[in-house]
């Protein structure tokens, strides 16, 4: 028997806590929103940095569970790791069994939807500390509890890729559970080892994206944004990370539906994750975000006096903009402030979006906001990120004279990072008119930033998408207050416009990689941006 807890990293688990009696698995009821904060589909944490099985044949696993004390108690074991996408977690082959209401549950997942494709219930009146086994035998898989066959069902290839993550989580009145043993050998011929997750450090080149930017006569950060998922199960994902870019932008882990999915309960262990990988990469972390009204956890959005909604906001912003303190080099502070709705311009409205944190303290959020996480993070260079204001029209100029008005207060901003997402044609926005807005806020005294750029294109447009990212890094290389670019994930295997509406999503290709790794125009492109900078210092 193969022990899978002692001397190997459950520390690094979102909501567990090992102990000198186990791993304790609090409640945190994490869960995925949609844009409008409806639904709510369940995110239990994966111990991507734990232990992970690989085998051949037929194999036992063996887990105890206790001190339940009232809590739904589960541990899954994923044949994939799920892929979290756009307002969706994409499940793929797993089981997970547990114990729920005192009796044994078991659900199957076979990647075809989130929901599981099985579910089975055993037995009954189990307690407060319960002993189960899984056995993989063939094409089947025996459940145990206390030492009892309570089940034999299909398994299919659940686990067909020959390996194991673990995942546990907490539901139901309790707070949490304690798993006290794990543990796994192979049986009859079957052959089983244990590895851990790989290390963070990637190799370096010195011609990547990243050194042509840093060579320039006035460097600047190349950045993308990244999730978790990939980069501990994805080797090809994790060294182009590494290798390409100094810069990152958690895609989803720093967001509030994550970091503190229940009031007063965080769990940052997957953002400390990036962290911890853009440190060993020489790499800084643009943090994404501390107010916005999206990826909200239900709690936030519930009915409240506009006093505790204050208080719900400074609360986070100190809690986490405290926590990451010194380790992140930036904060997007206020995301995406300005409305899209026309009736929100006029009658005296100034095209502030008049979502929860508005409605509790009007335009005075952005102050407080800012404030607080200067206090939290002194040190943090603080921006406002918004879409749709590179090109001219009333969004931009709203924020222009929003921006104005900030700066009377005297509310320490320090730059606006621009989106640049471009989705459809109309959304392509010419390199100069971005050029005049980067330029216009240097009268102000803030630094500008490209910070989620990419580009859905057509068939057949690869040249017009090249173009798009190319311009504006271009110009991003010449204007002085511009500190860095960024794109909004770097390969089309990840990318966030794939579509959801089918299983598993369709990729997009919206990305300087495709989905194989392959460097599309665009990233030659790039490249090419910063060759020819008139601040590149050699020839
Ligand atoms: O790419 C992100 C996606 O996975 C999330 O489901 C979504 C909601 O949290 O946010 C996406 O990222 C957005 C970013 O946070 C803000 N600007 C727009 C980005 C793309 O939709």
């Amino acid at each position: 028997m193969t022990d899978l807890i002692e001397g190997r990293d459950w520390a690094h688990f979102a909501g567990a806590k090992p102990t000198r009696s186990g791993v304790r698995i609090t409640r945190l009821d994490r869960r995925i929103t949609r844009q409008d904060g409806s639904g709510g589909q369940p995110n239990p944490p994966v111990n991507l940095r734990g232990p992970r099985l690989v085998f051949r044949g037929d194999i036992r696993i063996e887990a105890r569970l206790t001190r339940l004390d009232g809590t739904d108690a589960y541990l899954h074991l994923y044949g994939e790791t799920p892929v979290v996408y756009d307002e969706w977690r994409q499940e793929r082959r797993g089981v997970r069994i547990g114990v729920a209401g005192g009796r044994v549950r078991f659900d199957r997942w076979d990647g075809e939807s989130d929901k599981p494709a099985v579910t089975r219930t055993f037995g009954e009146g189990f307690g407060e500390d319960v002993r189960l086994a899984v056995e993989v035998r063939g094409n089947r898989l025996v459940l145990e509890a206390d030492g009892t066959v309570v089940g034999n069902v299909a398994g299919r290839d659940v686990f067909g890729d020959g390996r194991i993550w673990f995942g546990a989580d907490a539901q139901g009145s309790g707070d949490g559970w304690t798993l006290r043993g794990l543990r796994a050998m192979p049986l009859g011929r079957g052959r089983l080892s244990v590895r851990d997750a790989p290390g963070l450090k990637v190799p370096r080149s010195t011609d990547a994206l990243r050194d042509l930017a840093a060579d320039l006569r006035r460097p600047i950060r190349l950045g993308t944004a990244l999730a978790v998922g990939p980069l501990l199960t994805d080797s090809a994902y994790r060294r182009t990370a590494g290798e390409e870019f100094s810069m990152l932008t958690p895609e989803n882990d720093f967001k509030p539906q994550f970091v503190q999915p229940r009031r007063g309960v965080f769990a940052f262990e997957e953002g400390d994750t990036l962290v911890d990988f853009a440190e060993a990469n020489g790499m800084q972390v643009h943090a994404h975000t501390l107010v916005w009204f999206e990826a909200l956890p239900a709690w936030m959005r519930v009915e409240m006096t506009h006093e505790d909604r204050r208080r719900v906001m400074t609360d986070h912003i100190r809690a986490v903009a405290g926590h990451f303190r010194g380790k992140v080099a930036e904060w997007d502070v206020v995301n995406e402030p300005m409305s899209d709705e026309d009736e929100d311009y006029t009658n005296g409205n100034l095209g502030v979006r008049p979502h929860l944190w508005f409605e509790a303290m009007g335009e005075q959020y952005i102050d407080i906001a800012f404030r607080t996480a200067r206090e939290a993070d002194p040190h943090a260079v603080l921006y406002l990120n918004e879409y749709g204001v590179e090109e001219d029209g009333p969004r931009w100029d709203a924020l222009y004279a929003m921006l104005i008005r900030l700066r009377q207060r005297g509310v320490p901003i320090d730059g606006v990072g621009f989106q640049n997402h471009e989705y459809t044609a109309a959304d392509r926005t010419d390199p100069e008119v971005f050029r005049r807005k980067v330029r216009a806020l240097t009268g102000l005294g803030l630094k500008a930033r490209v910070s989620e750029m990419d580009v859905l294109v057509d068939d057949g447009e690869e040249d017009v998408q090249a173009r798009q990212f190319a311009g504006k890094l271009a110009v991003c290389t010449e204007e002085p207050n511009c500190t860095s670019f960024s794109t909004w994930g770097f390969t089309d295997r990840y990318g966030s416009t794939a579509d959801i509406r089918t299983y598993p999503p369709s990729p997009g290709n919206a990305l300087p990689w495709d989905t194989a790794y392959e460097a599309k125009p665009a990233y030659w492109a790039l490249r090419d941006a910063l060759d020819r900078s008139p601040q590149r210092t050699t020839a």
